[in-house]
């Protein structure tokens, strides 16, 4: 694919494009009949966000749509993925709909499709309605059938100009943040209900695969995982137990049932006991969850290192740094500690970089899971902006990370990795749940006060880039 000196491309038809979430951009929350989440909910808890930040305004895209399609028309990458707000959509949830939010969203992909940007589709990115998580939310089997539902409006009103289909995002955050760390909406802490809740949301994914395959002909439908290598800090056996154990639940919790219609037997016994748990898997269910999809998104953003609680002591004498607050959120109760090593950058999320970690993923999935289409449905980072005397914005440090990780995935091709395309979280900034307002990822900077965008050196970069369908070298 490297065909002219001087630079190096990707295949032709590479999708290019941008990403955001609705409760994380749209802001009016209680106009035009949309019904309360659980991030309104749990935003407005003294202490669940940075400062105290919500998503009441966030960056005002609800009203400021035109606006933000001319940004992404002036980008000029071919697509753009958004996620539908259930609770705009369904107010409680279930029942009836809600014209009014259904209307936004066709006025959105009618002004893409004027733009000639290909609109992608997220159904679900973490909004939950409130009136569901008071009937048990992900933890009650019930909210599968409300998610098929829901999926059936969505589809029946935008399938006519919708071809790709993003059932979940990051079904992990909303099982393990959400029920079990407690650090997202709906904030609970009980590991028995995050098991539960991965199955009900894997098995809404299943059939919802099923509803827009029903409704849409020619619909191209996925899910996107956050997938991330996981590595023991050292070879010692409790290491790399525990290194199993952390990969079990980030990786192949979701993608086993997904592409082999089982969950991985020691997952399955870690948290075996558990009431409710995985005890809440029906027969027939895991077929569901199995049922084939067209592509897989893969939203990356680093690989992790863990060592077994007993050996942090020896991770230390390896070089690696245990930070004063041990990392995790991302482990749970698994019986491992995050270490980090102190030579690697990181971004402003303490998040390491390493893109190679991003083609070691891919050509994983490819090598034990499926040889199925690829994106990479989320990449990029949050470092910390800021507006120069010049009036810009010199994101260097960002256009060094997309460009690593644009390159990783030439290296995915290479390998002959089947990559379709690459989208960059995120067009703006915006509201990063628990971080509030003080983590910025966007191309473009968003003034919170005003709402004015300002593109930072990294769109310009990133127009170049999509323009060229490709690096230079
Ligand atoms: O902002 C989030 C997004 O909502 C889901 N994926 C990761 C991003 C950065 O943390």
């Amino acid at each position: 694919m490297s065909a002219q000196p001087g630079s190096v491309r990707f295949p032709n038809g590479f999708l290019w494009g941008t990403k955001t979430a609705a409760y994380q951009v749209e802001g009016s929350v209680d106009v035009d009949g949309r019904g309360p989440s659980i991030w309104d909910t749990f935003s407005h808890h003294a202490g669940a966000t940075r400062n105290g930040d919500t998503g009441d305004v966030a960056c005002d895209h609800y009203r400021r749509m035109d606006e933000d399609l001319d940004l992404l028309a002036a980008l000029g990458a071919p697509a753009y993925c958004f996620s539908v707000a259930w609770p705009r959509v369904q107010p409680s949830g279930s029942g009836a709909l809600n014209q009014q939010g259904l209307d936004f969203y066709r006025r959105l992909v009618d002004g893409l499709l004027r733009r000639s940007i290909v609109p992608v589709v997220t159904l679900y990115h973490w909004d939950l309605p409130q009136a569901l998580e008071d009937a048990g939310g992900w933890v009650s089997r019930d909210t599968v059938g409300r998610f098929s539902e829901y999926t059936r409006i969505v589809a029946g009103t935008l399938g006519d100009s919708v071809r790709m289909w993003i059932t979940l995002n990051e079904p992990w955050c909303s099982a393990w943040l959400g029920y079990g760390t407690g650090e997202h909406a709906p904030g609970v802490r009980d590991h028995g209900k995050a098991a539960a809740a991965t199955h009900h949301l894997l098995l809404a994914h299943g059939e919802a695969v099923n509803v827009l395959r029903a409704t849409i002909p020619n619909a191209s439908v996925g899910i996107g995982l956050n997938l991330q290598p996981v590595r023991p800090a050292t070879d010692h056996d409790d290491d790399r137990a525990a290194c199993h154990r952390v990969d079990g639940n980030l990786n192949r919790l979701f993608l086993d049932p997904i592409f082999t219609g089982r969950y991985p037997a020691d997952m399955l016994e870690h948290y075996a006991g558990l009431q409710p748990g995985f005890d809440v898997v029906a027969e027939g269910d895991l077929e569901v969850i199995r049922t084939p999809i067209d592509f897989l998104g893969v939203n990356f953003y680093f690989p992790i290192t863990v060592c077994a609680p007993a050996r942090r002591a020896e991770a230390r004498a390896a070089g690696y740094w245990i930070p004063e607050t041990e990392r995790r959120g991302r482990i749970g109760d698994l019986d491992a500690v995050q270490v980090l090593r102190a030579e690697v950058s990181r971004t402003q999320m303490g998040w390491e970089i390493e893109p190679a970690a991003l083609t070691e993923i891919l050509v994983r999935v490819r090598d034990q899971y499926a040889s199925l289409p690829l994106y990479v449905s989320e990449n990029g980072a949050a470092f910390d902006d800021y507006i120069g005397p010049d009036g810009e914005v010199h994101d260097a440090d960002r256009i060094a990370y997309l460009d690593g990780h644009l390159r990783a995935v030439l290296d995915a091709l290479d390998a002959g990795v089947d990559m379709r395309g690459y989208f960059v979280w995120s067009i703006l900034d915006n509201f990063e749940w628990g971080h509030g307002y003080s983590k910025r990822f966007g191309l473009t900077w968003v003034d919170y006060p005003t709402g004015r965008r300002l593109p930072k050196s990294s769109f310009a970069w990133y127009r170049q880039t999509v323009r060229a369908n490709g690096l230079e070298r």
